[in-house]
């Protein structure tokens, strides 16, 4: 009996092992190891065959055994040897056409050979996987994460083998009704490995982690912490950042922790300086740098300060759709030339919607001087009821406020978008707005709402406000809502004397079709959108800035009209082929009109 209680219990621990993942290893590509981007071989798996049984019971043998016949009478139904391949990062769905709609799991195999150093910790360092992962090295299971847009990592230190190692990984992107986002999205549900793969070495005793930011509301005290991972958890650590002339000595305790405040005369960064300081941290046994900026981010009323003075946020959406060709961004050049098109639009300010992008279009941001607005998948009516679900939101959000906290560029951390009203919903997004409270006291926090129609006046009286720092509120006047020749009608009201931001408007429009302004989806229709909206921004109260739907075309499942949307949302202000619309040179001449008057 006590035999069987304690299986039970090895097994519920284990399972909740798999579930409760390793804190992340910050700054991954600035440490040694072995990239394992590049040609995987996989299994296309539509009924999940190489993981459940025909009684659909998880397999004992499944293809993650990486299994070859041992004699020619062996039945071995599979063969990632002859299979065919993809590239690591990308998505599967533009990389074969018959993945275009595909929804379901792959199986990806890696090679690789490694020699291991003694002393030497082994990391695997995922980017991000859409939208489940089962990770298994050499045959054994390591671990899996669930959520489509952030990193995991798992120790490998004793499962590497000197030699010929095989990684595999189960992805599976089918969406689910309990998912985070849910079923229901306006944005292509990109499978796969979609960002890098990566071995990470490590001493015995290493830097897991750091934060180091300006304190809120200072501008010459840097405040941090560091946290050590290891068996030599005592140790007197130095922060350099030979720049500002600082070396500042650190002692940890015995849990390898150390809080520290750091006296400095720093340049600040902001969008006109961008200026980053080479960090380094030294350890006993480790030493890691960065590239950080310092500035700060505070609300007076309903204004919005950066570095203690006003700032008016000239921004746009931006999905990570690949700019001039099919699929996710993943390269360091897709996000380039994203981020450059927001510049030559005139933003000082993006909002990546609708989950956290890939970590160098963070760090471009912070090079190219962009503030930032990231924000989780919390996206329409995921079950906001349901505490699984909540655990999911949670555990995305600390993987988001993780990796990306040392980053200037973000000012704006988002819970949702578009959540519909409610208790449940509230106590919801409540829990979510208190763990990054806790956590980051340096950002704003926001969330991006709905307004409330009544008659000719729109309210700004979601609930939700109360706990944000920063209302976010969606429109579509002129498009859902209203005709654009009612838009100098409406009159604004907000309960809230807080900055606000207009965090969504826009119109479809299919590039080169032109025509009358009130035939939809000519480029016409898109413009005086833009132009009746842009008019009517000096009437609504608190405006501390806009974010438009949308710098380019994005693929959506929700967008079928031929001809016209073939599978694209349109209300780009760049089509899919780089041509810009006529709306483009409209907010840009907004934008210049913005500047020119600071
Ligand atoms: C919204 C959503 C966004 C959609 C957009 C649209 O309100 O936040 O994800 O893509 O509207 O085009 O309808």
């Amino acid at each position: 009996m006590s035999f069987i209680i304690s299986i039970i219990l090895i097994t519920l621990l284990s399972s909740n092992l798999l579930a409760q993942n390793e804190p992340l290893i910050q700054n991954p590509d600035g440490r040694r190891g072995l990239s394992l981007d590049g040609t995987w071989q996989i299994i296309i798996d539509p009924y999940d065959n190489g993981y459940f049984d025909y009684r659909y019971q998880p397999r004992g043998d499944g293809y993650f055994l990486n299994q070859k016949p041992r004699s020619e009478s062996d039945l071995i139904e599979y063969d990632f040897d002859r299979s065919e391949t993809l590239k690591v990062p990308g998505d599967w769905n533009s990389q074969q056409a018959k993945l275009f709609l595909y929804e379901g799991t792959i199986w990806y195999k890696k090679d690789f050979q490694y020699q291991r150093q003694s002393g030497q910790r082994l990391f695997l360092y995922f980017g991000a996987a859409n939208y489940e992962a089962q990770v298994y090295l050499n045959g054994q299971k390591i671990g899996e994460h669930i959520g489509g847009f952030t990193p995991f990592n798992f120790e490998v230190t004793n499962q590497v083998i000197d030699g010929n190692n095989f990684l595999i990984v189960r992805v599976n992107d089918q969406r689910r009704r309990e998912g985070v986002p849910t079923l229901n999205t306006d944005w292509w549900n990109y499978g796969g490995l979609t960002r890098s793969v990566r071995l990470v070495e490590t001493p015995q005793t290493f830097i897991r982690d750091y934060f180091i930011q300006l304190k809120q509301d200072s501008r010459n005290l840097i405040q941090g912490w560091i946290q050590l991972d290891g068996n030599n958890l005592k140790q007197i650590l130095k922060v350099n950042i030979p720049a500002a002339g600082i070396a500042q000595k650190v002692v940890t305790n015995e849990q390898g922790y150390a809080e520290f405040t750091i006296k400095g005369k720093l340049e600040l960064w902001s969008s006109d300086n961008p200026q980053l300081y080479d960090v380094e941290i030294a350890a006993e046994s480790d030493a890691v740098s960065d590239r950080i900026g310092f500035r700060t981010v505070s609300c007076d009323g309903p204004k919005i300060l950066l570095n203690g003075s006003p700032i008016f946020l000239r921004g746009i959406c931006i999905h990570e759709q690949a700019p001039l060709r099919e699929g996710r961004a993943c390269t360091i050049e897709d996000d380039r030339q994203l981020l450059t098109w927001a510049q030559d639009l005139g933003c000082n300010f993006v909002r990546l919607a609708h989950y956290p992008h890939n970590e160098p279009m963070l760090r471009l941001a912070d090079e190219m001087g962009l503030l930032v607005w990231s924000e989780i998948p919390v996206y329409w009516t995921i079950l906001f009821d349901n505490s699984a679900v909540y655990q999911n939101a949670a555990r995305q959000l600390s993987e988001m406020l993780s990796r990306d906290k040392n980053r200037a560029a973000i000012i704006i951390w988002s819970v949702g978008n578009e959540t519909p009203r409610g208790d449940a919903r509230l106590e919801f997004l409540k829990g979510l707005i208190g763990q990054i409270r806790e956590s980051d006291p340096t950002r704003l926090i926001s969330a991006a709402t709905e307004l409330h129609y009544a008659d000719n006046t729109i309210m700004i009286n979601d609930p939700l406000s109360n706990y944000l720092d920063v209302i976010g509120a969606n429109e579509y006047l002129g498009w859902y809502v209203r005709k654009p020749e009612e838009i100098p009608l409406l009159a604004w009201q907000s309960t809230y004397s807080k900055p606000l931001i207009i965090s969504e408007f826009g119109a479809g429009a299919k590039s080169g079709y032109h025509g009358q302004q009130a035939t939809r989806w000519t480029e016409e229709y898109q413009n005086r959108v833009y132009e009746m909206q842009i008019a009517m921004l000096q009437k609504i109260p608190c405006l501390a800035g806009i974010t438009p739907w949308i710098l380019t075309d994005f693929r959506s499942p929700r967008r079928p009209l031929p001809e016209i949307q073939d599978f694209y949302n349109r209300k780009g202000l760049i089509s899919e082929k780089g041509e810009k619309k006529m709306a483009f040179y409209t907010l840009q001449k907004f934008y210049q009109q913005l500047q020119s008057q600071r």
